[in-house]
């Protein structure tokens, strides 16, 4: 069976099924969903966790005491399913005032204020536990050219990473950030938009260690980048402090399909590389269930979500067991790659000192065919 656990470590937003559906064609077509159920119907399906926008929880302009109103039920829902919050976040995007963004909005006033908010966050995140906040700036960008100075842009950008994470040092939380880039919607063009762009940033930070990764499958899909290699890319540079998993089809507006629909080859590799790549975080879906359906619809898909890991989790550790898959991995020389290239002391020296055939060299096929071929009938279910 496919059921989950909370060993299996997986969260939701409080956002996806709680997506009334409003899009730029339509109003809501589900009722609002209280955060306190949402909790119990994850916990019932077996989450581990959740994850929210402070707005997720309490109205933009709420008072510290209408605040306290709308985190009580929350938070009871916490100690009664036992759900933990691993990731918290500041919407920076819905009100008007952020329309130019906030960070890098063009008006000082806004970036403070913006600043200010999500520093009220990071106290709710360190109240409750969590220990990563997540920086989605969907608005930070422009649609036009002149507008935005984008290199000015990105010290306001940097200045505001900055004082955060002064702010986290200073309150001693155990607190990280992690930048989920996207190339674009809302704003027709967003800075740091894709993981490349990100990690480059995150190094002419003050504190680059406490600022990481959240990319989310359908953001790099948009762009036709492959996920599971940013995702690879991420580990190497010790960067994947979170993920964002959902569905995909090629490039095209952001779906946030369930996890596993969209492009299901690219989901078995991101299985693969999440379980075998050394990330231990939360297995984190940011999808949006589609606006046919109603609330039931809504829970199939959240389970959905976690069925579609686990099952695809299962071929993954099963072709990664098959002796025929070892022997094609072998064929097609994987193991080779991680011998150095050249030998401890060697030089270029060295390499001009040794007789190479290239014509005989270039006869060799990869034998990659063959191995593919096995995963994707994997895939297929017909091994
Ligand atoms: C919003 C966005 C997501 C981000 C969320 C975090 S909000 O739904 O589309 O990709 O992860 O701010
Ligand atoms: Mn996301
Ligand atoms: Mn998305
Ligand atoms: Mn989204």
């Amino acid at each position: 069976s496919y059921a989950p656990t909370r060993e299996d470590k997986f969260s939701f937003g409080l956002w996806t099924v709680g997506w009334q559906g409003v899009d730029v064609f339509g109003g809501a077509v589900r009722p609002e969903l209280a955060p306190a159920e949402a909790i119990h119907r994850l916990s019932d399906l077996g989450a581990y966790g959740v994850t929210f926008h402070d707005n997720d929880v309490f109205p933009f302009d709420a008072s510290p005491a209408e605040k306290e109103k709308h985190l009580a039920p929350f938070r009871k829902a916490l100690e009664e399913t036992g759900l933990v919050v691993p990731m918290v976040t500041t919407n920076l995007f819905s009100h008007p005032v952020f329309r130019d963004g906030g960070f890098t909005n063009n008006d000082r006033d806004v970036r403070r204020f913006a600043i200010r908010k999500a520093a009220d966050q990071v106290d709710l995140a360190a109240e409750l536990g969590a220990t990563l906040f997540v920086a989605w700036g969907g608005r930070e960008g422009a649609e036009s050219g002149a507008a935005k100075d984008v290199k000015t842009a990105l010290d306001r950008y940097a200045e505001a990473f900055n004082t955060l994470g002064a702010y986290v040092l200073e309150q001693g939380y155990d607190i990280r950030f992690a930048i989920e880039p996207k190339p674009n919607e809302p704003r027709g063009d967003i800075l740091l938009p894709t993981i490349g762009h990100a990690l480059a940033f995150i190094n002419e930070l003050d504190h680059p260690e406490l600022v990481g990764l959240n990319p989310e499958t359908g953001h790099e899909e948009m762009a036709s980048l492959n996920y599971a290699h940013g995702l690879a890319q991420a580990l190497w540079h010790g960067k994947l402090f979170h993920i964002d998993l959902n569905g995909q089809t090629g490039p095209r507006y952001d779906q946030d399909l369930r996890f596993g629909a969209g492009n299901a080859r690219g989901a078995f590799w991101t299985v693969d590389i999440v379980e075998n790549g050394g990330y231990e975080g939360p297995r984190h879906f940011d999808y949006k269930p589609p606006r046919t359906e109603d609330m039931d619809g809504v829970w199939a898909s959240a389970e959905g979500c976690m069925r579609n890991y686990l099952i695809l989790r299962e071929k993954v550790r099963a072709f990664r067991a098959d002796p025929e898959v070892q022997q094609a991995l072998k064929d097609a020389r994987v193991d080779q790659l991680a011998v150095p290239s050249l030998a401890a002391g060697e030089t270029v020296a060295d390499l001009r000192a040794e007789s190479f055939d290239p014509d005989a060299a270039a006869q060799r096929g990869m034998a990659f065919e063959q191995l593919d071929q096995l995963a994707l009938e994997y895939l297929y279910g017909v091994r």
